[in-house]
C-alpha cells in the first residue's frame, strides 16, 4: 500500500464522539514508551504526525488518524505508565476496553511489544483479555534494529509460548523497526487485505 495522505482528525475522552464508524479502523496499543509513536510515524512516512516523546503517558486520549481517506489509525494511550494516580489508571482502562469492545468498525488490535524483553505480564494480560472479548488482533515487535535478529525471535518464541497457555493458536506478529522501518511494508499489506474486504457495518 502507498500512503499518499494521513491527516489527524480528532482526539477523543468520549467514545460518543468518535468518527462515525463507517471506516475500517486500527488500534495501536501498548505500554508507554514501547514505540508505538515511532512506529504510526513510521508507516506513515510522517515525522512527528504521531508524537514520540521520552515521557512514558503522555498520549492519553484516543486519536484516529485518517489514512488515505479510506481507513483510520488509532492511537490509543499506552497502558503500563507508572506516573498516574491508581483511580486515573482504572478510568483509563474503563475508557480504552469499552472503546475496543464497543467499536463496529475496529477491524485489528495491533498489540504493540518491546522486542527486547522477555514476555511481560502486562502484556499478556491485556492479550489474554482481547481473546476473551473475541477481539481480533496482532502482535507487532517493535524495536528490532536494538539487539541480534536471534535475540528478537528468542523472545517472540517466549512470548508465545506463554500465550499458549491461553490459546489454542498463536496470533500473527510482525517485527519492525522505526529506525531501519523493516516490518513497514508487512504491516501495511497486512491492513490493505483486511481494507479490500471490509464491509460497512449494520448502525
Ligand atoms: N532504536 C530504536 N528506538 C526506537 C524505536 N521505536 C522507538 N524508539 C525510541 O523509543 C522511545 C519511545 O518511543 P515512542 O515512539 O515515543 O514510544 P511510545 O511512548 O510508545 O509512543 C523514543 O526514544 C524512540 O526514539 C525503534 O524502532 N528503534
Ligand atoms: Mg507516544
Amino acid at each position: 500500500m502507498i500512503i499518499k495522505s494521513a491527516e489527524f482528525i480528532c482526539s477523543n475522552t468520549q467514545i460518543s464522539k468518535l468518527p462515525p464508524p463507517v471506516k475500517p479502523e486500527y488500534a495501536f496499543i501498548g505500554r508507554s514508551n514501547v514505540g508505538k509513536s515511532s512506529l504510526i510515524n513510521m508507516l506513515l512516512s510522517k515525522k512527528g504526525l504521531a508524537k514520540t516523546s521520552q515521557t512514558p503517558g503522555k498520549t492519553q486520549l484516543i486519536n484516529h488518524f485518517l489514512i488515505n481517506d479510506s481507513w483510520y489509525i488509532v492511537d490509543l494511550p499506552g497502558y503500563g505508565y507508572a506516573r498516574i494516580s491508581k483511580s486515573k489508571k482504572e478510568d483509563w482502562n474503563k475508557f480504552i476496553r469499552t472503546y475496543l469492545d464497543k467499536r463496529e468498525s475496529l477491524q485489528c488490535v495491533m498489540v504493540l511489544i518491546d522486542s527486547r524483553l522477555e514476555p511481560q505480564k502486562i502484556d499478556l494480560e491485556f492479550c489474554n483479555w482481547l481473546g476473551e472479548k473475541g477481539l481480533s488482533f496482532v502482535l507487532v515487535f517493535t524495536k528490532a534494529d536494538k539487539q541480534s535478529a536471534l535475540k528478537t525471535s528468542q523472545n517472540i518464541v517466549k512470548f508465545n509460548k506463554a500465550l499458549m497457555l491461553t490459546f489454542e493458536e498463536a496470533p500473527g506478529y510482525f517485527i519492525t523497526s522505526a529506525e531501519t522501518q523493516d516490518g513497514r511494508d508487512e504491516v501495511l499489506n497486512f491492513i490493505d487485505n483486511i481494507n479490500k474486504n471490509f464491509e460497512m457495518p449494520l448502525m
